[in-house]
């Protein structure tokens, strides 16, 4: 059970079910931060007894991170920074990519996995079936179409709106034979599915992934891009400065070798240390284990969301088929904005999801069934100060903490609200954000600086 949250009227225990956005901390991450503290110093650069051991504990987590995903040193790199957007924006630099060049992506992607391929290549997008999912023929035509040309194709390894995990050492094996590389980010699928990076040599390995420690328990700001060796020993960091030379004179410089040329400044050693804590966890309690219990949670919701009158879900729909996808289940309810959904759940029920986009306004809107001219719609409304009319889904995404309770609590807040017995709610039209009238919100009582 989680804290106490003030909801309309009172207090109740809060209900977690936004594990896409972010993870809690877990206790023994928060443990191993406290135990860490006292001994942390400068990384690489000190020669102190705590600037020596703070290095063993960056270099170790290092190594923790590359077991995780099964990468080999001798062909592998692990390059810690803030999260995974940040390392698709370092993957998108460092990669030799023309303008003329293509870039496989879903249509299924956040923005993260999308906006810095537009920066640097052409990209161009796989259509999504009908539950949202990848669709392999349009691949293979699209690999068809532009052979000889594709350089990378860059998915995500579970879908943050949808939960859909498409199968990517199939997409790999494809790729590698049309020549190209492949870049899978693994943010929604770190802490709930084991990832196999692969070798080299074998035909569906992963050439790059991305994750995030926000998303595995670790919210202590560092996330890593693991992927070949052999592209990050050339050309230049995008960020230059402290940690990523070799020498420097007044007229020369000499990089590095990988991962300190791609780790300008002081790095995260606090961070990389959570993630990797965090890694072990998880890795102790089975990553399968993990999956088959988050399987059984989403099935059991697929099966009681469907009974609440007017909630419409969207992505696999099929509880059977609940092991095949992430725990990521998005709903509306009909004639209930989805932002009105939202904030009657955290303010009457002390539920936390998100809705909206997520992040990925072209998928949402796809699965929303807008055409061109409805998103041209969707984009004055936004420009015009109008996101009380921005589309959106509902989404609930489940992780350890979760239990059949909170499934239980949120499917009878949404009988409720679906039948309409929620306070009366006010939209401010510049942010889309729902509050009962009158409500203030009371941080101070909670946290403050
Ligand atoms: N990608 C994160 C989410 O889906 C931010 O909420």
């Amino acid at each position: 059970m989680g804290a106490w949250v003030p909801v309309y009227g009172g207090t109740r225990p809060y209900i977690n079910l936004d594990n896409a956005a972010s993870t809690p901390a877990l206790q023994v991450v928060e443990d191993a931060v406290h135990e860490f503290l006292p001994w942390y110093s400068s990384v690489h650069r000190g020669n102190g007894f705590k600037s020596r051991l703070s290095t063993h504990v960056y270099e170790q987590a290092r190594a923790i991170a590359a077991g995780f995903v099964g990468a080999d040193p001798q062909e592998h790199v692990v390059i810690f920074g803030k999260n995974t957007t940040e390392a698709i924006n370092k993957l998108a630099y460092r990669l030799p990519l023309k303008r003329t060049d293509i870039v496989i992506i879903s249509g299924g992607e956040h923005h993260s996995n999308d906006l810095p391929w537009r920066n640097r290549a052409t990209v161009v997008r796989m259509d999504v079936t009908a539950r949202g999912g990848t669709n392999k023929a349009d691949f293979e035509r699209l690999l068809e179409r532009y052979a000889g040309r594709v350089k990378l194709v860059a998915i995500s390894g579970a879908s943050n709106v949808t939960g859909h995990m498409p199968d990517i050492h199939w997409f790999a094996r494809k790729a590698h034979q049309a020549g190209a590389q492949i870049f899978v980010d693994c943010a929604q699928l770190a802490a709930h599915r084991p990832i196999h990076i692969g070798k080299l040599t074998d035909d569906g390995h992963l050439d790059y992934i991305a994750l995030s420690g926000h998303k595995m328990y670790a919210p202590f700001g560092t996330g890593a891009l693991i992927g070949r060796r052999d592209t990050f020993s050339h050309g230049t960091p995008e960020y230059s400065g402290g940690g990523t030379i070799s020498v420097v004179t007044d007229k020369t410089v000499d990089w590095a070798m990988p991962p300190e040329s791609e780790e300008a400044g002081s790095p995260n050693v606090v961070g990389a240390m959570a993630m990797a804590r965090a890694m072990q966890t998880l890795q102790g309690i089975g990553l399968e284990a993990i999956a088959s219990r988050e399987a059984a949670l989403t099935a059991y919701a697929l099966q009681w969301l469907a009974t609440v009158p007017g909630l419409q879900l969207y992505g696999d729909t099929n509880p059977e088929r609940a092991a095949t996808r992430a725990a990521v289940i998005p709903f509306t309810i009909a004639g209930v904005p989805h932002g009105l959904v939202a904030a009657a759940l955290a303010w009457e029920w002390g539920i936390g999801v998100r809705s909206g986009c997520f992040c990925a306004q072209p998928y949402v809107m796809r699965l929303l069934g807008l055409n061109r001219a409805g998103q041209q719609r969707v984009r004055y409304d936004i420009l015009h100060r109008h996101r009380e009319r921005a589309p959106g889904l509902v989404r609930i995404s489940f992780g350890l903490c979760n239990t059949t309770d909170d499934i239980d609590r949120l499917v009878e807040a949404l009988a409720a609200i679906a039948e309409g017995t929620h306070r009366e709610y006010t939209v401010d039209a510049a942010t889309g954000e729902y509050r009962p009238k009158g409500a203030k919100d009371n941080f101070e009582h909670y946290f403050s600086l």
